[in-house]
């Protein structure tokens, strides 16, 4: 079980890898993209720490204010169903976590600009539900 548990992990990495291979060939216009990617990119942990605690149905920031630079937002899924974070706003667009089940975490690294970001959970429904926050960089 262990072993075929490998394999499948690294079918998935040569997969992700040969996507990466082939977005790079076909650019002719990847300037325009390449904030966004940068962003989602980069998975070590990194600038400033925030952490996100997730439950039925509410984000919580560890803090509430930001000025520009880079920050790892680390989704604390808190609750009991299946949550996600993924944050979209200035030169961050897309940025998500895979989905969480209940006690599991993930991180985000992005670099904030001045502008408004949004915080939400993708999960069906749970943006409307509550879990959704607006900060802004002065
Ligand atoms: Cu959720």
């Amino acid at each position: 079980m262990a072993i075929s548990a490998r394999v499948a992990l690294t079918t998935t990495a040569l997969a992700f890898s040969a996507a990466l291979v082939l977005a790079g060939c076909s650019s002719g216009d990847s300037s325009q993209s390449s904030g966004a990617a940068s962003a989602s990119t980069t998975k070590a942990a990194s600038g400033t720490q925030v952490t996100v605690t997730e439950t039925e149905y509410a984000l919580k920031l560890s803090q509430s204010s930001f000025t520009p630079g880079t920050y790892t937002f680390t989704a604390d899924n808190a609750g009991k169903v299946t949550h996600a974070l993924e944050i979209d706003g200035p030169g961050v667009s897309d940025v998500k976590t895979k989905n969480l089940g209940g006690g599991q975490q993930a991180a985000l690294t992005v670099t904030l600009k001045k502008g408004t970001y949004e915080l939400y959970c993708p999960v069906d429904g749970h943006k409307g539900l509550g879990m959704d926050q607006h900060i802004t960089v002065p």
